[in-house]
């Protein structure tokens, strides 16, 4: 029985080809997508979307808008990483799906309502805003989850400060909420997705597949590449939010670790840092995890796997 998901996401380079990856992998049934602000405005997102969607030939799979700010912080986007569209590089075709009417709160709210408990996991590429509303105006959503597997965070270090992860600082209240929120959670954070870059090499397996979708995927990843070494200093490209699809569609890609963990919002220094308690062994009663090592060699051919099943998907 494939894994049914909520992709929560703010496409974004790295959302882009982990909503492909949840597309393309069999082991995967994608229930709903619901975009936040985040990478840029939630219009310029959620419009990246469903672009998307009509570049691998998604159908018949909801799609709603979310939340147009943080709870209690200014918008704070990612032009350097991912330009002025939010997912400069390729031509975005335009939209051929509706989105859905519902809010982003709402339509996960409904589907997790509507399902037994542990089918639905909760797979959110972005900032927590959409989750954390959804857990407080349904508290019985956080029962009926399966599991939350999250790219945000990390334990050593960060990126948008020297202690903070973009997700998780962007809307730090919201993350502390679902942290703190007692469903089994999985912290794949920077310590874990700074393994998974793209390098040369990959782009040339990606170039193999030769389709449409795959071209797009190679485009996203040239740009990424560029604002990766400009804006980051990296070589490649860390791509970081398939990490997240991958571990739900093999956990022996990732290796975990069980440990306690919360987000600071007091620290002068380390506003929205993700802190993990290393101090063994981790309480009975832990329901979080993190992320630690990356199969570098699993996880690229899962997204090269995904590409040649997607396949050039017919003209709509
Ligand atoms: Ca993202």
């Amino acid at each position: 029985m494939p894994t049914k998901i909520i992709l929560d996401c703010d496409p974004g380079h790295d959302d882009a080809i982990a909503l492909l990856l949840a597309h393309g992998n069999p082991n995967i049934d994608l229930v709903a997508v619901t975009t936040v602000v985040g990478n840029q405005t939630l219009a310029k997102v959620t419009r990246n979307a469903l672009s998307v969607a009509r570049v691998a030939g998604i159908t018949g799979v909801p799609f709603a808008a979310g939340c147009a700010r943080p709870l209690v912080r200014p918008i704070e986007t990612a032009p350097s990483i991912h330009g002025e569209s939010g997912l400069d590089g390729p031509v975005l075709p335009e939209p051929t799906l509706q989105l859905d009417e519902r809010h982003a709160v709402d339509l996960i709210i409904d589907t997790i309502m509507a399902h037994e408990p542990g089918q639905i996991t909760l797979v959110p590429t972005g900032a927590l805003t959409n989750i954390a509303l959804a857990a407080r105006k349904e508290p019985r959503i956080v029962d009926r989850v399966k599991q939350v597997v999250l790219m945000g965070g990390g334990y050593h270090v960060g990126n948008w400060s020297a202690t903070a992860e973009f997700n998780i600082v962007i809307d730090p209240e919201a993350a502390h909420i679902v942290f703190n929120e007692k469903w089994p959670l999985t912290m794949i954070g920077l310590d874990l997705t700074h393994q998974a870059l793209a390098t040369p090499d990959i782009a040339r397996r990606i170039a193999a597949v030769g389709t449409a979708p795959a071209r797009f995927v190679g485009e996203l990843l040239a740009f990424f590449t560029e604002t990766y070494k400009d804006a980051q200093g990296f070589d490649y490209p860390p791509v970081h939010d398939p990490c997240a699809v991958a571990y739900v569609i093999d956990p022996s890609v990732i290796t975990v670790r069980k440990a306690p963990l919360d987000v600071e919002l007091a620290g002068t220094l380390t506003l929205g840092m993700t802190v993990a308690d290393f101090r063994a062994p981790a309480p009975a009663d832990c329901t979080t995890q993190v992320a630690v090592d990356l199969d570098h060699e699993k996880f690229w051919a899962l997204i090269v796997d995904a590409l040649e099943r997607i396949g050039d998907p017919p003209p709509d």
